[in-house]
């Protein structure tokens, strides 16, 4: 990667990537876009206004700053997918569509994350295989099954070099995340710190597949820099680092916050969505074939999510 286009730029993960990928790669070799304005006001020559649904402005953005890769972030998460399906089905499968021809069209290597959404309830729940059933029951799911499908046919079609992770839930410091299932492992350490107590919309005893950002953005960077020759799958790798239920986040905050309380309400919608999401994967194929790694597990990624969020709270 020398010059980069990251779509959806704003959001939980783009407001990290862009700043990673500017330290990495060079202040002037990312192209941050996205249909709104960066909440931190860090808007800069480098940042476009661009709707991924305008396959023609996206062409013309990315021609003009002559990136060879594109990184596409714009999409609708879980629960509000359900909300909005429609809507879901057109920006997640039509801005994906315009993305791919795009980087068709201008030769570019392309990366956009696929999900543990793209499981549904018949996948096996513990370690699910790199291959297995895929048939999600939520229309994120049956979007991120259809995009990982779509991207193997730009690369065995077009020879388009698509590569992608499915990313568990992602927990993040900087910015909010934008209406998942997972949002509750973010949510609890704001709630922790301000009120010290969580009422938790998913219920005791669900796991689910986590990673604190810092190890998400790693694993781009590493995925794009490896050896094509060396990957067998390409669209999508199952990446993890830890598995957890609601209740083990609280038992890691109440040693940092001993008298925090944890409460449920569970919210139907969300769980159900959960339940259909496997438990664990198994990542094996992504380390034998790019060397995927993490570095925070779930204590380590509290720790650090309290201190930097309790300066960050004041
Ligand atoms: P997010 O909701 O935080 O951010 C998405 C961004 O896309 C927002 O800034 C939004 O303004 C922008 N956007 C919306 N419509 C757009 C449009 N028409 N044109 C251009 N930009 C538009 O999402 P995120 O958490 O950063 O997720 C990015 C990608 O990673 C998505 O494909 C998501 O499915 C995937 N993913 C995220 C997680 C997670 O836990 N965050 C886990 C698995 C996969
Ligand atoms: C969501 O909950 O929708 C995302 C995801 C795991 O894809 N965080």
């Amino acid at each position: 990667m020398k010059k980069i286009l990251v779509t959806g730029a704003c959001g939980q993960i783009g407001s990290e990537l862009v700043i990673k990928l500017r330290e990495l790669y060079g202040e002037n070799n990312v192209v941050a876009t996205d249909i709104k304005k960066p909440q931190d006001g860090s808007e800069d020559s480098l940042f476009e206004i661009v709707d991924v649904m305008d396959e023609k402005h996206l062409y013309e953005t990315a021609k003009k700053h002559q990136v060879d890769t594109m990184l596409h972030l714009a999409a609708i998460l879980s629960f509000k997918a359900e909300e909005t399906p429609r809507l879901a089905w057109r920006l997640n499968m039509g801005g994906l569509v315009n993305a791919l021809e795009v980087a068709r069209e201008l030769n570019l290597k392309f990366f956009t994350p696929s999900s543990i959404g793209a499981f549904g309830p018949k996948t096996p729940k513990e370690n699910t295989p790199q291959e297995t059933l895929q048939r999600p029951t939520t229309m994120y799911g049956i979007n991120k099954v259809a995009g990982e499908l779509l991207a193997d046919y730009y690369f065995e079609r077009y020879g388009v070099d698509t590569r992608s992770v499915r990313y568990p839930g992602l927990i993040s410091s900087k910015t909010l995340p934008g209406g998942g299932t997972t949002d509750y492992a973010v949510e609890i350490f704001y709630e922790a710190l301000k009120n010290k107590k969580y009422k938790c919309y998913i219920a005791e005893g669900t796991y689910m597949d986590m990673m604190y950002l810092p190890d998400a953005l790693q694993a781009v960077i590493d995925l794009m820099e490896a050896d094509p020759d060396k990957l067998i799958h390409r669209n999508a790798f199952n990446i993890t680092a830890f598995s957890a239920a609601p209740e083990d986040f609280a038992k890691v905050i109440e040693q940092h916050i001993p008298d925090f309380q944890m409460t449920y309400e569970v919210d139907p919608v969300r769980q159900r969505i959960a339940d259909s999401w496997p438990n664990r994967l198994d990542a094996t194929a992504a380390r034998e074939e790019w060397g995927f790694k993490y570095n925070y597990d779930l204590e380590k990624m509290a720790k650090e999510m309290l201190e930097l969020l309790s300066n960050k709270l004041g």
